[in-house]
């Protein structure tokens, strides 16, 4: 018996210098010190042996199992350190080599111009407001005084959604909500996008951009219109620029004016961009009919607004010579990259 667990120490020397794996080594330790090991199988004989022997063969099991135990165990570490070294050795990196350019973006210029827009009206207190592209036709047409038979309610003009809900056609709709949940006084802007059934032209698109202010509080006049306009035009366009107002009409101000720059290009002299007028229509204004202001349960003896909207395409196609509208929707880089 105890030349048979000399027997199963050598046989498990030698098999273990043979390993090259984990799964290998763990196989013989199932061999040998395993439920059916063949070690496991000696000890369990021992039963029969007399007191005496059953003393000296017990020892001697007990040392070659320690034996082969430990064995295992530095075949075991052997193994995994070798697992380990060959993993770093695949994960190495080379830090001094030199990294990869990372390509930044470049903002789009309709970003450029709406943020450059909203900055000036920030700095003359005006809060920004965001809504919804899809509205309700109340928010659209009815809120602002566009009664049930005005032309831009019509299906040509209007994406409709159902009767009742549509892509708005200007931002006004921010307006009506503001008017809804606010108190005076009120000064915000909101710029965002707006749809119209519009076949794409040099000019035209069917989804642009605007941004559309309101101002309500005691006291508002058409001065305050003019004043906080003309300081816009100045300083979007330059110090020198002037501005005149012309009678115009709009459903949801009365009365309504356009206001035009004189042209940042030849100072007023004349030439392509003001078309040999010397100035540009730049934006829509007027002062808050008391129908829109009713909208919101405004006291229309006590309280008056001005409110104006702009296109923010128009205005980026002036300020950076932009002859065709759809280069703002193509995303081609090599326009793009022209803005940073
Ligand atoms: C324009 C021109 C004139 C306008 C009116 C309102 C509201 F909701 F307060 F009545 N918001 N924006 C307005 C006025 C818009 O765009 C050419």
């Amino acid at each position: 018996m105890q030349a048979q667990l000399n027997k199963i120490l050598e046989e498990a020397k030698a098999q273990l210098k043979e390993v090259s794996s984990l799964a290998q080594a763990d196989e013989i330790r199932v061999k040998v010190l395993g439920k059916k090991g063949k070690l496991t199988e000696i000890l369990r004989g021992m039963g029969k042996l007399s007191p005496e022997e059953r003393k000296t063969t017990g020892q001697i099991a007990n040392k070659v199992r320690a034996e082969i135990e430990q064995l295992l165990e530095s075949k075991f570490n052997e193994l995994k350190k070798a697992a380990k070294e060959a993993q770093f050795k695949l994960e190495k990196i080379d830090v001094t080599e030199p990294g990869k350019d990372i390509i930044l973006g470049v903002k789009h210029p309709l970003t450029i111009t709406i943020e450059e827009i909203s900055r000036v009206f920030m700095n003359m207190g005006f809060a920004i407001t965001e809504g919804p592209e899809v509205e309700t036709v109340f928010n659209n047409f009815d809120g602002l005084n566009a009664g049930p038979n005005h032309p831009a309610r019509d299906m040509t003009d209007t994406f409709y959604i159902t009767d009742d809900i549509l892509l708005r056609t200007q931002t006004s709709t921010v307006q009506v909500r503001t008017l809804l949940k606010e108190k005076p006084p009120i000064k915000v802007i909101a710029p965002g996008r707006c749809f119209r059934c519009d076949t794409p032209d040099a000019t035209h698109s069917p989804m642009f951009h605007q941004i559309e202010g309101l101002v309500v509080d005691e006291g508002i006049t058409m001065a305050d219109l003019k004043g906080t306009l003309d300081s816009f035009a100045k300083q979007l366009f330059g110090t020198s620029t002037k501005t005149k107002f012309r009678p115009h009409h709009f459903p949801f101000t009365e009365p309504s004016a356009e206001m035009d720059v004189s042209c940042f290009k030849c100072g007023g002299k004349g030439c392509k961009v003001c078309k040999g007028s010397g100035w540009i229509e730049i934006l829509g204004c007027g002062m808050v009919h008391p129908n829109v202001l009713k909208v919101g349960n405004i006291d229309t003896e006590k309280y008056t607004g001005f409110a104006f909207g702009m296109g923010v395409e128009r205005v980026a196609m002036l300020k950076y010579g932009v002859e065709d509208i759809r280069l703002f929707y193509e995303n081609d880089m090599r326009f793009i990259n022209q803005f940073k």
